[in-house]
């Protein structure tokens, strides 16, 4: 949840969206993203016209890092956030109820497993995740 989406008040609206779809969370926090984290995370944009406007948006306020778990995580996580620019986003999903503008798109979703397992490692350290199984998930994930 990038700072227009803390500062806006959706911290609980989005995470609902993804946890009522059946997602395991097993990490979450609120940070303050140095320029150091920003550019890592971002380093496959460096160059892009908007590069410089995406660090200082990612720095501009506190964000909420969520590492998320389950069958086909990457690709629910995605489809709940909506397309990148909001107004391509279908109505239904995060971008295409909440937000406006492309710089000001509310979220991030990492778009592979491989991505999604190293953007884990970099936000988070070993022992801010948690293995645990919610209770339900066998009527959520097929065996
Ligand atoms: P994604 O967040 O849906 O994966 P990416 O293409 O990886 O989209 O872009 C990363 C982020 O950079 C976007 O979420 C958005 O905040 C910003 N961004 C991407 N394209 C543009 C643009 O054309 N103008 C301004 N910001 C952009
Ligand atoms: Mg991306």
């Amino acid at each position: 949840i990038k700072p227009d989406g803390v500062q806006r008040g959706l911290i609980g609206t989005i995470i609902r969206r993804v946890e009522q779809r059946g997602l395991r969370m097993i990490g979450m926090k609120l940070i303050q993203v140095s320029r150091a984290l920003a550019e890592t995370h971002y380093s496959i944009h460096v160059g892009k016209p908007f590069y410089d406007n995406l660090i200082d948006y990612i720095t501009s306020a506190p964000v909420v890092a969520i590492a998320w778990q389950g069958n086909k995580a990457v690709g629910v996580v995605r489809q709940v956030l909506g397309a990148t620019d909001p107004t391509a986003a279908d109505p239904g999903t995060v971008r295409g109820d909440y937000a406006v503008d492309i710089g000001l798109n509310l979220t991030h979703g990492s778009d592979s497993v491989e991505n999604g397992k190293s953007e884990v490692n970099l936000w988070f350290t070993t022992d801010e995740l948690v293995d645990w199984e919610r209770v339900g998930e066998e009527w959520v994930f097929e065996t």
